[in-house]
C-alpha cells in the first residue's frame, strides 16, 4: 500500500472544548503522521468555497455557520492509504451510527458537530490540501 496524504480538519465543537490534543493523538494512533498543521479561523468566503460541493444541501447554511463560529486545526496527514485509514479513524457522519473507538463516537456532539473532516478520495485530498496550504508549509 503507497503512502500518500489526506486533508483534515479539527471542527469548532473540538477547538472549542480543548480537544485538539485528544483527536491528534487518535489520529497518530491510527497510523497517521500531521505533516502539516495550523490553527485558523475560517471566513465565510472559505467555508462557503470549501464546502461548495454541498450548496445546495438543506444544512449548507448551518454547515458553514458552524465552521466560522470558532476557530479549527487544518491539517494535513500522511501515511499508508492515508485517505481511508482517515476515514475509518474518523467513523460514520453522524455519531449515533459511527463504530466504537472512532473519533466521532467518542467525542462527536451531533451530525453537524462532528469533530472532525477527512477527505474522501485521494483526488479531493489533492484540491482540499491545496485550498488551505502552501507546498512549503508541508513537511514530510
Ligand atoms: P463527512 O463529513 O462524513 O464526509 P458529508 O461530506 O456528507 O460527511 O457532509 C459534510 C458535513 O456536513 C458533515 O460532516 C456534517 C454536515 N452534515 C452532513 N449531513 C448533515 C445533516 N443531515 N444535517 C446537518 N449537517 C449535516
Ligand atoms: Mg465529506
Amino acid at each position: 500500500m503507497a503512502v500518500t496524504r489526506t486533508f483534515s480538519i479539527i471542527k469548532p465543537d473540538a477547538t472549542r472544548r480543548n480537544l485538539t490534543g485528544a483527536v491528534t493523538k487518535m489520529l497518530e494512533e491510527a497510523g497517521l503522521r500531521v505533516v502539516a498543521s495550523k490553527r485558523i479561523h475560517m471566513t465565510r468566503e472559505q467555508a462557503e468555497g470549501f464546502y461548495a460541493v454541498h450548496s445546495e444541501r438543506p444544512f449548507f447554511g448551518e454547515l458553514c455557520d458552524f465552521m466560522m463560529s470558532e476557530p479549527v486545526v487544518v491539517q494535513v496527514l500522511e501515511g499508508e492509504d492515508a485517505v481511508t485509514r482517515n476515514r475509518d479513524i474518523m467513523g460514520a457522519t453522524n455519531p449515533a451510527d459511527a463504530a466504537p473507538g472512532t473519533i466521532r463516537k467518542e467525542h462527536a456532539l451531533s451530525i453537524g458537530e462532528n469533530t472532525v473532516h477527512g477527505s474522501d478520495s485521494e483526488e479531493n485530498a489533492k484540491i482540499e490540501i491545496d485550498f488551505f496550504f502552501k507546498p512549503e508549509e508541508i513537511v514530510g
